[in-house]
């Protein structure tokens, strides 16, 4: 027994497959947005360190979280990840300041200081996470895709979650009714091979999420989580085939947590052998190279979108620092409870 549970961890350089990046058949006409959405949520997730020691930051997997949303439509749902969840909520057209503002718990943060900081603005379609219980938004967002199904139409819901989630009854429950019923939805893991300190190794026995797939009916698609125009290739596709009603997949975008569980994570249960390979594979390098390489921008244009970013994210976090506490706004519990 104790040997079962001291089976080596794999080697995270080896444990994933990364396909070249830029593929001549993948669809790169939105690299310099693509580009400019890594760049703000690199800035952003540094910030909102800096701001709040108990933020969890989602450094490494940018390309997982803007390739995974990018190109949804408004009338679509989308159920984040808590890791990393706000440039999914600045794709779907949320505030920059309120986003901000959520995370130091003011007044004009979309939740209003009453829930964790990833709650999402239900009014642009998404999930408004008020628990911090992993694996209760596959279950929501599985409601909404059953709603979209029950009326008609081609809605669709893309969810998120993460490695060490996957392992919850929750999405075993969500999964199969998605399968049975073959809904119209995308679960996208966030593969970061973390779960805080505990190697996904240890907790993964067939090695793979994608290998469950089969079991609920469903397709699973494994892919490079690091590669932008793959991951929001590979999510695009199936979001066509749930549309069209063919039902959910499942994909499994492998990418690597750079940073710690939360901002004020010491770590020390990984060493700079394990991530140096992965920072070799840092995403936004990766675009980086492959729009100056294609000559899309010259590097002038690139150090100008990080400074507009930059500048972006300081506006932002001006307002935020100046907005009232939920105190001085007056917001007690009148909101919540009926009268
Ligand atoms: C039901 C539940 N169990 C445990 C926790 C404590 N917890 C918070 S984050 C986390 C790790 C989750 O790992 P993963 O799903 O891979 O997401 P990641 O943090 O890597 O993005 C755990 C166990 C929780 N919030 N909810
Ligand atoms: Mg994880």
């Amino acid at each position: 027994m104790a040997d079962l549970l001291e089976s080596p961890p794999r080697s995270p350089a080896t444990a994933f497959t990364a396909p070249a990046p830029g593929d001549a058949a993948r669809d790169t006409t939105h690299a310099l947005e693509l580009l400019r959405l890594l760049a703000l949520c690199r800035t952003l997730e540094q910030t909102l360190c800096e701001l709040n020691p108990r933020w969890f930051p989602a450094l490494g997997e940018e390309a997982t979280l803007v390739g995974a949303f990018h190109g949804l439509r408004a009338t679509d749902f989308a159920a984040a990840h808590y890791r990393g969840p706000f440039i999914v909520y600045y794709m779907r057209g949320a505030e920059l300041a309120r986003l901000v503002g959520q995370c130091l718990a003011k007044a004009n943060g979309y939740a209003r200081g009453r829930a964790l900081g990833f709650t999402g603005p239900l009014e642009l379609g998404c999930l408004p996470w008020v628990a911090g219980d992993l694996g209760t938004g596959l279950g929501v967002a599985t409601g909404v895709a059953t709603g979209y199904q029950y009326e008609g139409g081609d809605r669709v819901v893309v969810c998120s979650f993460g490695d060490g989630t996957s392992n919850r009854g929750d999405f075993h429950e969500a999964l199969n009714l998605a399968g049975v019923w073959k809904l119209p939805i995308v679960y996208v893991c966030q593969h970061n091979q973390y779960s805080i300190s505990l190697h996904a190794s240890k907790v993964l026995p067939a090695g793979s999420i994608t290998t469950r797939a089969a079991g609920y009916g469903m397709p699973g698609l494994t892919i490079d989580g690091n590669d932008v125009f793959a991951v929001r290739q590979a999510v695009q596709d199936v979001v066509a085939r749930a549309r069209a009603g063919d039902g959910p997949t499942l994909i499994e975008a492998c990418t690597y947590r750079l940073g710690g569980h939360w901002a004020a994570d010491p770590g020390g249960y990984r060493t700079d052998d394990e991530v140096a390979p992965w920072r070799q594979r840092d995403p936004i390098d990766r675009i980086q190279r492959f729009v100056l390489d294609t000559d899309l921008a010259d590097q002038s244009a690139v150090d100008q979108l990080w400074s507009d970013v930059r500048a972006e994210v300081t506006a932002a976090v001006e307002i935020a620092q100046s907005a009232p506490s939920c105190e001085e706004a007056g917001l007690g519990l009148d909101e919540v409870f009926a009268k």
